[in-house]
């Protein structure tokens, strides 16, 4: 009986492919209410020689058994994953893969450009180093126009080039290249030697727009910027515009925003398109007239996420960068 009992036990200890049913089995044998563990309680109402011999046999079966059960275990331990074992805790929390996203800057300019896009505006682009022609001259600001100190200027090694301290210069390119009617804007990074403090950077980006058509008015300008801002904010925005020089413009003005109860903040420059831009790009001005603006896009991070240091978008400190 004994020994029948054992084959039992072998057999389907064998046979068990995950530690679940191997600990099921060693419950139905060796637990406490085991059959083996039955027999062995048993034996104290047998006869002594009897008791003996039964006993000792038992004993032995039983070391086997826990023996078997042991390798069995290792064994299927050893299958690695608990996808061999057939069992799969599906409530245990997952590992999850860090997975990266876009920096604040990013997602700032993919809502300005998508919004830009719904009201008819092409996205352009040009290069960050940028000819002294493009920066400056074409826009009204020739070498000795006291304006060049308004920012200052990296140039490049060669003198030839220098990086560009403003994204307008792409306004020139594209007109360049394109017949009026047109509608742009122009994002992207701009560079200026100066100090830094908590909102102005050494680099940074701006989106320029640009409006050229037959009657564009100060009045379209207003009437852009109000929806744009309307839908970036949403309507807890303030907009004031101040009266401002640029060489580029004329008028010019300066936007700042403000939004719920926190500070003025300058965002962006802008005007009508200046005469003498035009005619360095062959339109011709008595025909055509239209609106440029530059706007920071950093500042717009700023406000939109209630940021009040410029600095940590590029500090690359990965706890302020993974909360967006
Ligand atoms: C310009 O750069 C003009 N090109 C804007 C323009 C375009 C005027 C078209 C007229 C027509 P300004 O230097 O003011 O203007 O800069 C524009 C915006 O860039 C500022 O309002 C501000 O939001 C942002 N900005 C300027 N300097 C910095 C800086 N150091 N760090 C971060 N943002 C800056």
């Amino acid at each position: 009986m004994l020994n029948e009992l054992k084959q039992k036990a072998l057999k389907e200890i064998q046979g068990a492919k995950d530690l679940k049913t191997l600990e099921e089995l060693y419950r139905q044998f060796l637990g406490r209410k085991g059959e083996l563990t039955a027999v062995l309680r048993s034996l104290k109402d047998l006869p002594e020689k009897e008791r003996r011999e039964k006993g000792k046999l038992a004993n032995q079966i039983k070391l086997e058994l826990e023996n078997i059960f042991n390798q069995k275990k290792s064994e299927i331990r050893n299958l690695k994953s608990e996808v061999q074992d057939g069992w799969i805790d599906i409530t245990a929390p997952g590992i999850l893969p860090a997975l990266g996203h876009f920096h604040p800057i990013t997602k700032i300019r993919q809502q300005a450009e998508e919004i830009f896009q719904s009201m008819g505006f092409t996205v352009a682009e040009g290069p960050e180093a940028e000819t002294e022609y493009y920066n400056f001259d074409a826009l009204n600001t020739p070498p000795e126009h006291p304006a060049r100190d308004m920012t200052d200027t990296f140039w490049l090694k060669n003198k030839k080039l220098l990086l560009r301290t403003h994204t307008s210069p792409v306004q020139i390119r594209y007109m360049e290249s394109h017949n009026p009617p047109l509608r742009i804007i122009a994002p992207g990074r701009v560079f200026r030697h100066e100090a830094t403090d908590a909102s102005h950077d050494v680099q940074f980006y701006q989106i320029e727009g640009l409006m050229i058509d037959k009657d564009v008015s100060a009045a379209h300008f207003r009437g852009i910027l109000q929806e744009f801002f309307k839908r970036f904010f949403g309507p807890e925005i303030k907009i004031r515009l101040r009266p401002s020089y640029f060489p580029f413009v004329e008028p010019g003005f300066e936007i700042d925003i403000k939004r719920g109860k926190g500070d003025w903040l300058e965002l962006m420059g802008a005007g009508m398109v200046h005469p003498n831009v035009l005619k360095a790009v062959k339109y011709n001005p008595n025909l055509w007239q239209g609106f440029a603006f530059g706007m920071g896009l950093d500042r717009l991070a700023m406000i939109k996420y209630k940021i009040d240091d410029i600095r940590l978008f590029y500090s690359g400190d990965l706890r302020f960068l993974k909360q967006f």
